[in-house]
């Protein structure tokens, strides 16, 4: 088999990329070693910033979540138990779309299904080859027998695990990494969401977030000890626990019920320097993984594949290779901001082990300030609403 652009990994990234490049005519060959009711059943990102919302609707995958999506306009913090609102319209007139990670894949899927995209399901032992050559191949095992593909250019959207960021030879790249000493425990219930936006509860128990799916499905997450496990929080323990993070006149509205889905994700900031070898190119989780105090993932990972996609298009259309040598550089840029951003809301918010008073004071006056100040509360507007493409 032979393509232009091979691409490892069947998420978001993956499915944008292929998209946004065969809407330009340029030929892609997608690999996903999950099936296709594996992806759609991962519960996963929820908040779009604005340029997330646009990029979507070009890509011809935007109808049903302007039809089902909810635009917010702001955000609740709160601390202890008191809240304040950071109107993101009034900050910096942007807005973000409530929209779940698992509803824009489905409708990723459905576009490329229309555009006669090639998706190979279940390919397992993905291995890529020559990559400093400018023919390089992907070796891959599909219903037990070996396949071969061979392309111009491979772009590696396999997310944290998967295996093209370990292809860059370990002396060529430089990762950078910061583990947090928690997880968050999330559950998704078919309940009212806790508020009309969502609310980011520092507590001396530990952080919580109330975030939500659509009016009768609500999400939310519970800060725990990286030891604990779903099985450590029956649903009665974890509304118990939400209640008491939250602030009382919400607590006392909460409805509840049974969770559909319950799972703990560790907490982690990483990034992979550069995001290019030869001819491969890393781009969303691949390359970089944020803490999702931020709601940063999905939105970095669709800003890494506006700029590949440019890059490619650039090269096919006119011979030109100068944005694709550029293209870690660039995406390096936007990312390293979110770092900081999705860290530093990660450190405001969250109940440390080894934290004491100091530290407890330091970010008592971090709310602070994002509650007394117009500067402040537009900088975190400007980058939770997202930075520019
Ligand atoms: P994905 O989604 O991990 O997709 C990678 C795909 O590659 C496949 N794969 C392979 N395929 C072939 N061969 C291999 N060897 C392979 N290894 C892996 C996988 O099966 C998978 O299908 O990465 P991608 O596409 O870069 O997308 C990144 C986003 O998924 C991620 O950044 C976000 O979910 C992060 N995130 C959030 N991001 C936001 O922008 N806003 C949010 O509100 C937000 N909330 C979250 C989040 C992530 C969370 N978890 C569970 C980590 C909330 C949570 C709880
Ligand atoms: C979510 O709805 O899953 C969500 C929202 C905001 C975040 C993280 C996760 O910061």
């Amino acid at each position: 088999m032979r393509t232009e652009v091979a691409i490892i990994g069947g998420g978001p990234s993956g499915l944008l990329l292929s998209q946004r490049l065969m809407q330009a005519g340029i030929g892609t060959v997608v690999l996903e070693r999950q099936s296709r009711d594996h992806v759609l059943s991962r519960i996963r990102a929820g908040v779009l910033e604005w340029g997330t919302v646009e990029v979507l609707r070009a890509a011809g995958a935007g109808d049903r979540m302007d039809r089902e999506g909810q635009i917010h306009d702001g955000c609740w913090l709160s601390s202890e138990g008191e809240r304040f609102r950071i109107d993101f319209r009034a900050a910096c007139g942007r807005s973000v779309m409530v929209y779940g990670q698992t509803e824009i894949t489905r409708d990723l899927y459905a576009a490329q299904d229309a555009a006669g995209a090639v998706i190979v399901h279940r390919a397992t032992d993905v291995a890529l080859h020559d990559l400093d050559t400018d023919r390089p191949r992907v070796t891959w095992t599909e219903d037990g027998q070996p396949r071969e593909l061979t392309c111009d250019y491979v772009a590696g959207c396999d997310g944290f695990h998967g295996v093209s960021r370990q292809a860059i030879p370990a002396a060529a790249r430089t990762e950078y990494e910061r583990v947090y000493p928690f997880g968050w425990l999330g559950i998704l219930a078919r309940t009212r969401p806790a508020a009309d936006e969502l609310i980011y509860a520092a507590h001396a128990r530990g952080f919580a977030l109330s975030s939500m799916r659509n009016p009768r499905l609500s999400r939310h997450y519970i800060q725990v000890p990286l030891s604990d496990g779903p099985e450590d929080w029956p649903d009665a323990a974890f509304w118990d626990e939400l209640r008491r993070r939250l602030p009382a006149e919400v607590a006392a509205g909460l409805e509840i019920g049974p969770s559909i889905e319950k799972s703990v994700a560790p907490l982690r900031s990483f990034v992979c320097t550069p995001m290019q070898w030869g001819r491969l190119f890393l781009c969303g989780d691949a390359a970089h993984i944020v803490p999702p105090t931020g709601a940063k993932g999905l939105n970095l990972a669709v800003g890494d594949v506006v700029y590949l996609s440019e890059a490619l298009i650039a090269r096919y259309r006119s011979g030109d290779a100068g944005r694709l040598a550029g293209y870690s550089d660039r995406a390096l840029a936007r990312v390293w901001r979110a770092m900081r951003f999705s860290w530093s809301l990660t450190m405001l918010m969250h109940r440390f082990p080894d934290h004491d008073a100091w530290e407890r004071r330091m970010q008592d006056a971090g709310l602070d300030d994002l509650q007394r100040s117009d500067a402040v509360r537009r900088v975190f507007a400007e980058a939770y609403t997202g930075l520019p493409f």
